[in-house]
């Protein structure tokens, strides 16, 4: 080694160890994320959360949008590993069908980690971390909340309860999980009765649509309206108006996930209540692929806190909502 080169890598040396980025320039995080696509309010706000943590965090993000194609978060997941990246995440659009890509990830040795939605895979040991929601909680919180509120309270005393649900996307295990709690719950008293119960993909759109055919169907007999989303129950708020009802007071609705949108429903007397679950996982998902980097063990499932917020509370509650 000549002399110069001996020196160079001298003072190079002395400024990685000093500075404490050692190879800063080729130690930079890689983090692929393959999301959903952007079906409601709620994703918009989880995808701005990833991509601003991911920049405070100085984490590398390759980002993906699936279009709501398990397909395409597969073809993501692939090329991610094929980039070499240091960490996966991926928010599942549906349950089941993961295991090949999850196989070829850890044959790769690329930890992954689950974002908001669960996989449902024999082997546990093809991600390493579940972050995100207790949706069963969050149907059962809806279905108390509901149970408990006094006009339905009334309406059950007399006589049957017709409720009507616009599940989530078919196979996601928010809409899964969320039928799950809620039926369970209302279990607990025969008035209770889901009379139609369909799809509404998580969109306003279709939220809307689906909305109109259950009112066609059922008309006036329809007592309470139970959205897996609050952009759906926003949509059948249409519907309903336009059939000349009142939402909010002839037919009594519940939603969750508590985005600015529903405050404003809720505001405008359209919304009863909206169960909260939280898209805000930027942050302790950077952690997490840090720990992960770093070699540390994460524990296996991460669930974020929330609350329930009726319309009592909106006006209060809305300026301090971040999403
Ligand atoms: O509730 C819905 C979104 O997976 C928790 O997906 C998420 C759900 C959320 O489209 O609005």
């Amino acid at each position: 080694m000549s002399a110069l080169l001996r020196a160079t890598s001298a003072v190079l040396f002395a400024l990685a160890v000093g500075t404490g980025f050692a190879h800063a320039a080729d130690k930079k995080i890689t983090l692929g994320f393959s999301q959903i696509g952007a079906e409601s309010e709620w994703r918009t706000a989880n995808t701005q959360s990833i991509k601003d943590a991911a920049a405070a965090a100085g984490i590398n993000l390759k980002f993906s949008d699936a279009q709501q194609k398990q397909e395409n978060q597969i073809k993501a997941i692939r090329s991610f590993i094929a980039q070499k990246v240091d960490v996966i995440a991926f928010s599942p659009v549906v349950e089941t069908g993961w295991e090949p890509v999850l196989r070829e990830a850890k044959a790769a040795k690329i930890p992954v980690i689950l974002s908001d939605r669960a996989v449902d895979v024999k082997d546990e040991t093809l991600w390493v971390s579940f972050m995100g929601s207790d949706f069963v909680e969050e149907g059962r919180r809806a279905a108390k909340w509901l149970m408990d509120y006094g006009p339905v309270k009334a309406l059950a005393a007399k006589g049957d309860v017709n409720i009507v649900e616009l599940q989530g996307t078919v196979g996601s295990a928010p809409a899964i999980d969320r039928k799950k709690g809620f039926e369970d719950t209302i279990k607990g008293n025969p008035a209770f009765k889901v009379i139609r119960s369909q799809t509404g993909d998580f969109t306003r759109a279709k939220g809307k649509e689906v909305m109109e055919a259950f009112l066609k169907a059922e008309g006036k007999r329809i007592n309470v309206l139970y959205a897996h989303n609050d952009d759906m129950a926003i949509g059948a708020i249409q519907a309903i108006e336009e059939a000349g009802l009142k939402p909010g007071k002839d037919i009594v609705i519940v939603s969750i996930d508590a985005v600015k949108g529903a405050f404003e429903a809720m505001m405008a007397g359209k919304l009863n209540a909206t169960i909260e679950c939280s898209p805000l996982l930027g942050p302790q998902l950077m952690s997490a692929v840090k720990d992960l980097v770093a070699g540390k063990t994460l524990p296996k499932r991460i669930v974020t806190q929330e609350g329930v917020f009726p319309a009592e509370v909106a006006a209060a509650e809305y300026p301090k909502r971040k999403y």
